[in-house]
């Protein structure tokens, strides 16, 4: 019997386990469950969780469940032993621990800034989300200032944050957020390029998170629905291969269903 994992297609948390399975050479010993977070999560499942409805949420073959996806990555890492992604050296372990301490504020800001609907708050949120940029630059440059990742190859910590890069590509298109190219972001800009690009991270594409979080740069966060809407932009069908781009100017446009291509 396989280990089960419930999770969402697109969500960054789920990600992360993909990329260690990947990287670990162990994708196929877990059986990925999808679950339509635009949907109310089925009883059978909520059974399981004792109620709570976010997910990644692991089943073990006896029944069990585990949920909180670096939970489930350090169990995956214990269970998958061969191939480990985290640093056995204690020290080394203990420091990408440390960057991994990071990802809670790296992702918030990037979620209040993509959700923000105040222009006036353009600036600041922008401000935000450098500083925390800068704070990871300054991480790598203490820890590993010649290298590309925080240790000689893609690792724990890259596999923490790179789903997230990738979600930022959000930013990117709604609030045209880019790094400058300056010296505060030129490590972490290195190490985010490398980890854009590494082989075990390809699960999600630029055009699918653009697509499917436009009603996060509308506001409404996890499958909710906007004002006006029937549809959100996480339905799984129409496809969002098949949909048009959304507009990218956020504060002043509010697409339809119909120009979002969600009544196919
Ligand atoms: N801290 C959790 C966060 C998981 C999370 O926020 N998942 C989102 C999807 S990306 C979710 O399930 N949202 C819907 C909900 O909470 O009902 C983890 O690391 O696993």
């Amino acid at each position: 019997m396989k280990h089960t994992m419930y999770h969402i297609p697109v969500c960054p948390f789920s990600q992360r386990l993909e990329i260690l399975l990947t990287l670990k050479g162990c994708r196929d010993q877990v059986d990925f469950q999808v679950i339509d977070i635009t949907k109310p999560r089925p009883d059978w499942l909520l059974a399981k969780t004792h109620g709570t409805t976010s997910l990644p949420v692991m089943e073990l073959p006896d029944g069990r469940i585990l949920k909180e996806s670096l939970v489930l990555l350090q169990y995956l890492e214990s269970i998958y032993p061969a191939r480990p992604v985290a640093q056995q050296d204690p020290y080394k372990h203990a420091v990408e621990s440390m960057m991994a301490r990071m990802e809670g504020d790296f992702c918030n800001q990037g979620y209040r800034f993509v959700m923000n609907q105040n222009p006036t708050r353009q600036q600041e949120l922008r401000e935000g989300m450098l500083a925390q940029y800068a704070k990871l630059n300054d991480f790598l440059l203490a820890h590993s200032p010649d290298g590309t990742y925080l240790f000689d190859d893609f690792g724990w910590a890259e596999t923490i944050f790179t789903p997230f890069f990738m979600r930022f590509w959000f930013l990117d298109y709604y609030e045209d957020f880019q790094l400058p190219d300056t010296p505060s972001y030129q490590r972490v800009k290195k190490w985010q390029a490398a980890c854009l690009a590494h082989p075990a991270a390809q699960q999600v594409t630029r055009e699918e998170i653009v697509k499917n979080y436009y009603d996060y740069a509308k506001g409404a966060g996890n499958g909710t629905l906007l004002p006006g809407r029937q549809k959100s932009s996480f339905v799984f069908e129409p496809h969002w291969k098949t949909r048009p781009w959304p507009p990218k100017d956020k504060y002043n446009t509010s697409a339809t269903d119909d120009e979002l291509g969600l009544n196919g």
